[in-house]
């Protein structure tokens, strides 16, 4: 039996029959044509045509002119692709993207197709393991304003984070391969500091360094930040392309988690009528692909996405996917501690929280910065207002933190 992927879109247009889109959408990305078709062709081609699964048309009686749409889902034989992302979604989405107002929403892959790909080599429960945390939520903290810098400054910057009591540094995305702080330097470096931390504050600490250069370079500079004692990779998968991020997540000489940067995103999940739903990209996608963690903008910072497709985007992460462990979510952009009872209300414990500008902008500094989150993922687990665990003794780094930034009810 042949397994099938599906792919569900919507489209919009206020006059068409949208069952005929349906059809013309499952033989045009198929097998062409097949009207036309002479029958002993038809016989042969049968295996390849993609099939209607279901049109739903949304056309209540109020309808206003640009509302009308129909969730279109087609079956896609997997004997039309190979087993990798690339030709999946150029087989679902491909000409058809430029095709009018339609947005790629979900995709079911099979079974079969799935089986190739080992997705995240540690995922949530593999990193929690790494770090030795179980019972709350991770934070991680995000080098800031780096560019410039050289390695003693850098070494400082990333000593004063992990001071704070993060679980995890993760590099700027926008930090490339440069004459200052080069990769397997600045591993070093940091490794360093982190080393150090530890034994200040008895805590493990994963850095994710920025895995960037030529595609055909990348493997080989992730085996050097390894090598170089790099616990963790930062990857600006959407720059690189999905199929880049599962090469890598695949290889087995690159045993460290893998944080997916989501640069780029805005350009395709945003829009209503275009492009690629946001749980798909930055959930199901990544996840096959390999991510461990995945950044996505959250409803509340500075960089916001609506709380119903946020939390779409977690349960693509954690929802139980083919054989894939599940990906660490990590709500990100403008968060700071007066946000972290929603986040943790959203997404439970399972959750990083991430900040770069809402630590290093502290009042107090970098290191009052990350212990001001840390009594806020207390404070909100407890179930304390943060007012008040702020009013208590040795609660100054979040007090101060609630003065700058306010609490969001
Ligand atoms: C959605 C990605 C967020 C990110 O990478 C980043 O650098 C956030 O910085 P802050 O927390 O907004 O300063």
């Amino acid at each position: 039996m042949i397994g099938h992927c599906i792919a569900t879109y919507r489209a919009y247009d206020d006059k068409a029959d949208f069952n005929k889109k349906a059809q013309g959408i499952a033989v045009g990305l198929t097998v062409g044509s097949w009207t036309e078709m002479p029958e002993a062709q038809k016989q042969h081609m049968e295996k390849h045509l993609g099939k209607v699964v279901s049109v739903q048309v949304h056309e209540p009686a109020d309808l206003q002119p640009g509302e009308r749409y129909a969730d279109i889902s087609i079956a896609y034989p997997d004997i039309n692709f190979s087993r990798d992302i690339p030709a999946l979604l150029v087989t679902v989405f491909g000409k058809l993207s430029m095709d009018g107002k339609i947005k790629l929403i979900d995709l079911e892959v099979s079974e079969s197709f799935a089986s190739v790909f080992p997705g995240p080599k540690y995922g949530l429960e593999g990193i929690r393991n790494i770090l030795g945390v179980h019972d709350r939520p991770l934070l991680m903290s995000i080098f800031k304003s780096v560019i410039g810098y050289d390695l003693p400054n850098l070494q400082e910057q990333f000593y004063r984070q992990a001071l704070g009591g993060v679980d995890l540094i993760k590099d700027d995305e926008i930090l490339f391969e440069n004459p200052l702080t080069p990769l397997e330097k600045r591993v070093e470096a940091c490794m360093e500091a982190a080393r150090k931390a530890e034994q200040a504050t008895g805590q493990k600490l994963l850095y994710a360094t920025n895995l960037t250069g030529p595609t055909s370079k990348l493997a080989e500079n992730a085996r050097k930040a390894i090598a170089a004692g790099a616990n963790a990779l930062l990857f600006n998968v959407l720059a690189y392309g999905f199929d880049a991020l599962h090469e890598l997540s695949s290889d087995p000489s690159i045993n460290v988690p893998i944080a997916a940067h989501p640069a780029m995103a805005g350009a395709l999940y945003p829009s209503q009528h275009y492009g690629i739903s946001a749980p798909l990209l930055l959930g199901k996608l990544m996840r096959l692909a390999g991510a461990d963690l995945v950044l996505f903008p959250s409803p509340y910072g500075s960089v916001v996405m609506p709380k119903e497709e946020n939390l779409a985007v977690q349960k693509a992460l954690i929802n139980d996917m083919h054989h894939l462990k599940a990906s660490f979510p990590v709500p990100s952009a403008g968060i700071h501690p007066g946000l972290v009872p929603l986040i943790i209300g959203d997404f439970g414990l399972d959750v990083v929280v991430n900040a770069g500008g809402g630590i290093h902008g502290h009042p107090l500094g970098t290191e009052a910065g990350g212990q001001a989150f840390r009594q806020a993922i207390t404070a909100a687990m407890k179930g304390v207002s943060l007012r008040d665990a702020a009013s208590q003794p040795g609660h100054e780094p979040l007090a101060a933190a609630i003065e700058a930034w306010g609490v969001r009810e």
